[in-house]
């Protein structure tokens, strides 16, 4: 079985049971640390307990280190150490603007079609490939591994917004789909990197066809994500929230794929309860929604910027309540490392 197939299967067994917490960044730093450690999470800091996902962002690769600073080599560490404690680890990638070496937020030039095979940015889109692979190829425990560690790879996210240069007005539907396609089969065939599942993660989206507009196909992906800040301010938001993880929970049933919330969070959190009234109650409370695999929560970078709690924070009482509920598994509850 491959380090990915393994890896799947334990996703799918996640579908009915308790539902993986994640922190995009959590090992790198914190609000209140930015110093190096080789196993400390602020989440931890706040609640006697890691998340058990891990969420990682390769902007800026072949440069020392990564759009938000944290350096390459230290985020393959912690990566390993991370799968080596029973962790999951699942990558975004903000790839900068190829065609005018400004970063993924760089919009109205047509960057997918010039990355294309035959289009004037290819090669350099190859060479960034071959950087993917070979910091990939480097995650292995021991340098003998037969293969390196499983990762959720989840590149091109949020494409149904139009912040980013692959976004839905910055290319057509059927430019998406080949880009997709070729950097799959480029990194499993030419690249032969079998180590990941492929995680597709649109932001909003209206109904079921808008999900799947820009969709690679089943044999292209083995996560069916949704990105989703906007409905969790307010209760009264959430109907259309829970409506969109019922409708990629459904999917995933219908096609054997896994459905997780791959990345969420109300930045500062201003409000006492949200970890468990408006985060968790909604979904738990919904026999569809409740079967995503994991959710993650974005980086906690500064006090303004910050999607976790840390000590003194005031949701740091509420965050505690629900790292005990058991319908939520850190990495304590899945791991038999501690
Ligand atoms: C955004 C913000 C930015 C960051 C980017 C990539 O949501 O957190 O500050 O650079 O993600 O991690």
């Amino acid at each position: 079985m491959s380090t990915a197939t393994s890896l799947l299967a334990r996703l799918h067994a996640h579908t009915s049971g308790p539902i993986l917490f994640g922190q995009q960044d959590a090992l790198a730093y914190g609000v209140r640390w930015k110093d190096n450690h080789p196993f400390r999470t602020e989440v931890h800091d706040v609640c006697g307990k890691h998340p058990a996902v891990f969420g990682w962002d390769l902007g800026r690769l072949g440069q020392p280190a990564n759009l938000d600073g944290v350096p390459f080599h230290r985020m393959q560490s912690w990566m390993l150490a991370a799968h080596q404690r029973g962790g999951i680890n699942t990558v975004s990638w903000h790839m900068d603007n190829f065609l005018n070496g400004k970063d993924s937020w760089s919009v109205g030039l047509p960057v997918v079609r010039a990355i294309l095979p035959g289009g004037a940015a290819h090669a350099a889109y190859l060479n960034k490939l071959n950087l993917f692979a070979a910091f990939v190829e480097q995650l292995r425990l021991q340098p003998n591994d037969p293969a390196p560690i499983p990762l959720i790879f989840r590149p091109f996210h949020e494409h149904t917004g139009n912040w980013f240069w692959w976004g839905a007005t910055h290319c057509t539907a059927e430019e998406y789909i080949a880009l997709w396609q070729f950097t799959f089969h480029y990194l499993r065939e030419t690249k032969g990197l079998t180590n990941l599942l492929w995680a597709y993660s649109p932001d909003r989206f209206r109904d079921i066809a808008h999900y799947l507009e820009r969709y690679p196909g089943d044999e292209y992906v083995d996560v069916l994500g949704l990105d989703e800040y906007h409905h969790l301010s307010a209760w009264w938001k959430q109907k259309d929230f829970l409506r969109r993880l019922r409708n990629i929970v459904t999917l995933a049933e219908e096609r054997g794929k896994v459905a997780a919330l791959t990345e969420t969070g109300l930045e500062a959190i201003p409000r006492h309860f949200w970890w468990t009234k408006r985060l968790l109650q909604p979904i738990i409370e919904d026999p569809v929604a409740r079967k995503i695999a994991w959710i993650l929560v974005w980086r906690n970078a500064t006090p303004r910027h910050h999607f976790g709690p840390y000590p003194g924070h005031n949701t740091a009482p509420d965050f505690i309540k629900f790292s005990r509920d058991p319908s939520v598994a850190f990495l304590e509850d899945v791991s038999t490392a501690f």
